[in-house]
């Protein structure tokens, strides 16, 4: 048995490590909380203009000299691209393009229909500022401008602000990020990051042309985190779902291929040194043999060192194989755990998709690794992490909107509900005014 995977039989698990292992990576807060992200509220309501620059100074220990880049700039930087980076940009277009056509369906119609002889509807009206936050220094994910930017332009916001950390060798966001952002259709990129970019979208920066946005959204470190439940709980902007470390759950049978299996429980792992790999399967054998696969690879690894690091770190910590009774345990572990991603490679597979009921992202058979869906697909990679997946769902077009119910209410209409609203008022005690502003409408 592999040392670097821990491979346990989930029925002999105590009630306690059943309970862990549906803990996901917990993030502690609180400090930073505490230390920094209420000092910072505190600078930036002063003044968000001089907040944003003296945090940038002490975090980062540079305040870029252009912080607002707009079309031109990124029109630029799409132009340097094209010359430099030919292949990069054709695979991040056709990326581009299946992400388009597949958020296109997902658009929505306002409505209306007659209800007890009154006429009721929805408008789905786009929000009319958002910021997207992308983390940058150390990686580069241009793939997230474009999950970011093309679903709220499909929905019909007009104005969509990018905020990325520059890079600290150059001082400047990279140019493919900024091709990105302009291939999606994003307003200007904020050329910041950390939980001050995240205060600047929130309270808005007059002197950086910024208005306070109404969504902010997008992955990012524990500071950028904090950052959004503060200003969420502020009331000043929506937030999407709580952004923790990435996470897999793979749930195989013994026809799966180990290979496969194991490298997409690396793929994940990848990602932080806090990712969770979760194999779910009724085959010991295969968990050996993606123990084995594991080992094996990760020792012939000689590339890039520090991300073989994370890597390894990731999967010694939060790598695990659990070997399932049946498929049905396999299912209803999953929907317990409600991962971001969930991987099913079984004879079964329809049949297991069609019982999931949390989960981010969902890829079904032995030729759909996360990596498809990460990167090309056409499927939202900005999903709910660590158990969220119960409530919320990933980034989509359907993010975007506010639906706004609306009421025509005719004479005859309010006639036939005359009566039953004077009765219900008068149960809550509140018929004389919310029953008369009713009654008085038949007065003589
Ligand atoms: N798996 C990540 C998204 C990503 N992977 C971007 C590579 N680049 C979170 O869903
Ligand atoms: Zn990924």
């Amino acid at each position: 048995m592999s040392a670097l995977l821990k491979t346990d039989h989930y029925a002999t698990l105590t009630a306690a490590e059943k309970a862990a292992l549906f803990s996901h990576s917990a993030l502690n807060l609180n400090d930073i909380r505490s230390n920094t992200i209420e000092p910072l509220a505190a600078e930036f309501q002063q003044n968000a203009y001089t907040a944003l620059k003296n945090a940038l100074q002490r975090f980062e220990g540079n305040v870029p000299e252009m912080l607002v880049l707009g079309e031109s700039d990124m029109a630029a930087a799409a132009a340097r691209v094209a010359k430099t980076q030919q292949e990069t940009l054709a695979a991040f277009r056709l990326a581009a393009a299946n992400i388009e056509n597949f958020h296109e369906l997902q658009r929505q119609r306002n409505f209306s229909a007659d209800i007890a002889g009154n006429e009721l509807g929805v408008r789905f009206v786009p929000f009319d500022r958002v910021a997207l936050y992308v983390p940058g220094g150390k990686a580069l994910y241009p793939s997230t401008v474009l999950m970011g930017v093309i679903p709220a332009r499909i929905a019909g916001v007009r104005d969509i602000t990018v905020m990325t950390p520059p890079d600290p060798q150059t001082g400047r966001v990279s140019d493919i990020v900024l091709a990105m952002a302009h291939a999606a259709g994003a307003t200007r990129v904020l050329q910041a990051g950390g939980a001050q970019a995240i205060f600047a979208a929130a309270y808005g920066v007059s002197e950086l042309g910024l208005e306070a946005a109404d969504f902010i959204y997008g992955p990012g470190n524990v500071y950028v985190s904090a950052a959004k439940i503060h200003v969420a709980g502020e009331n000043r902007c929506g937030i999407d779902s709580f952004a923790g470390p990435s996470e897999v759950i793979v749930i195989a049978d013994d026809s799966a291929n180990a290979r496969y299996v194991a490298h997409d429980l690396m793929a994940q792992a990848e990602h932080d040194e806090n990712a969770q790999a979760i194999l779910l399967t009724t085959s010991t054998e295969l968990g050996t043999r993606v123990s084995a696969e594991i080992e094996r690879s990760l020792a012939a690894r000689s590339d890039d060192e520090k991300r073989k690091q994370i890597t390894l770190d990731a999967i010694r910590r939060n790598g695990r194989v659990i070997i399932v009774d049946s498929l049905e345990d396999a299912v209803d572990i999953s929907n317990r755990y409600a991962p971001e991603h969930l991987e099913i490679q079984t004879e079964r597979n329809d049949e297991i998709l069609a019982q999931i009921r949390c989960a981010g992202s969902i890829f079904v058979g032995d030729h759909a690794p996360v990596a498809a869906g990460d990167y090309y697909t056409g499927t939202n990679h900005i999903l709910p992490t660590a158990g969220a997946a119960r409530y919320a769902s990933g980034v989509s077009v359907y993010t975007f909107y506010r639906r706004i119910t609306w009421q025509k209410v005719t004479r005859s209409g309010l006639e036939a509900g005359k009566d039953a609203i004077s009765a219900m008022s008068r149960a809550e005690g509140l018929f004389a005014e919310h029953g008369y502003s009713v009654l008085t409408r038949f007065e003589e």
